[in-house]
């Protein structure tokens, strides 16, 4: 039997995370639109809107991202990543009371935007980046570790495990030590099982349904499934058409002890949330 372990708060540069109850991670794309000719200034403008609209609706933390990890994306380079994320960072850091999270690989984009205001360094490569255990040491800022094999690019491409709960619990706990060799205290790390990264649909599913299995390392999970393609293949459903599938996912996974959700529909997330609250608190 895997045992559930609780924690406590957990610092995030000038604010605190309280991990004594799951939390709703909103997903803030900063990636631009091309359909848009409102220039930087709107793009800006539209995503602290979103960001307000997300902490309104009840998320703690808000994930920038410049890089876009979805499967076959292009890659960025240093100067477009820092010049996507730093200014949204630096405006949501002086205007809103939100831990934010900035999901980058890149050590220069973890120095720079931690400067700024970040609170947390969410990264789908686990620091094994050149200068990034590093860059995240120096931040002083808690990491989520995320699990994934090869690249975005091509880490669709026929994925292998011979038990992928066994082996990706074996990555996170190599990473976790890697992390501690570096400097960085265990107590600053959050573990992701990677959900959609280098993964088909069956390994997917087995991971969601064992996930407890993760708590052996000792540290809060973080899971994100909102409108991937797991959902998707299982009930048939368009990208715009995952919602239900996911709030389905997001009480099976706080059920199964996760502490962070990072998604879309933050509102509807926290109502799930809200409404396991009360029963778990019932008599
Ligand atoms: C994650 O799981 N995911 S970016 C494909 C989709 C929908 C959404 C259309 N960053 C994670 O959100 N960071 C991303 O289907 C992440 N955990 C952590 N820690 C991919 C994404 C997405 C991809």
């Amino acid at each position: 039997m895997s045992v559930v372990p609780t924690f406590d708060r957990l610092p995030c540069g000038s604010r605190f995370l309280d991990l004594s109850r799951p939390q709703v991670m909103g997903i803030l794309n900063t990636t631009p639109d091309s359909f848009s000719d409102g220039g930087r200034f709107a793009q800006h403008d539209a995503a602290l809107r979103h960001a307000e609209a997300m902490l309104a609706a009840g998320a703690t933390l808000i994930d920038v991202g410049g890089e876009s990890t979805r499967p076959g994306a292009r890659a960025v380079s240093v100067v477009e990543e820092l010049e996507r994320v730093a200014p949204i960072v630096e405006a949501i850091a002086a205007r809103l009371d939100v831990i934010i999270s900035v999901d980058t690989s890149t050590p220069a984009v973890i120095r720079e935007t931690a400067r700024l205001g970040a609170g947390l360094i969410n990264d789908v490569r686990s620091l094994q980046r050149d200068g990034a255990l590093d860059a995240a040491l120096d931040s002083g800022l808690p990491v989520c570790l995320m699990h994934m094999r090869g690249e975005p690019t091509t880490m669709q491409q026929d994925p292998q495990y011979a038990d992928v709960v066994t082996e990706v619990r074996g990555f996170l706990r190599e990473r976790m030590e890697a992390c501690v060799a570096a400097g960085i205290a265990p107590e600053r790390l959050i573990l992701d099982p990677g959900f959609g990264f280098a993964k088909t649909l069956e390994h997917n599913l087995s991971l969601f349904k064992h996930m407890q299995v993760l708590h052996e390392l000792g540290r809060p999970l973080l899971v994100g499934v909102s409108r991937k393609s797991m959902i998707g293949k299982v009930l048939g459903r368009e990208v715009d058409e995952r919602l239900f599938g996911g709030l389905a996912l997001a009480a099976l996974a706080v059920t199964k002890g996760a502490q962070i959700l990072r998604v879309h529909d933050v509102a509807q997330t926290v109502d799930v949330v809200r409404m396991l609250a009360a029963v778990e608190a019932a008599q």
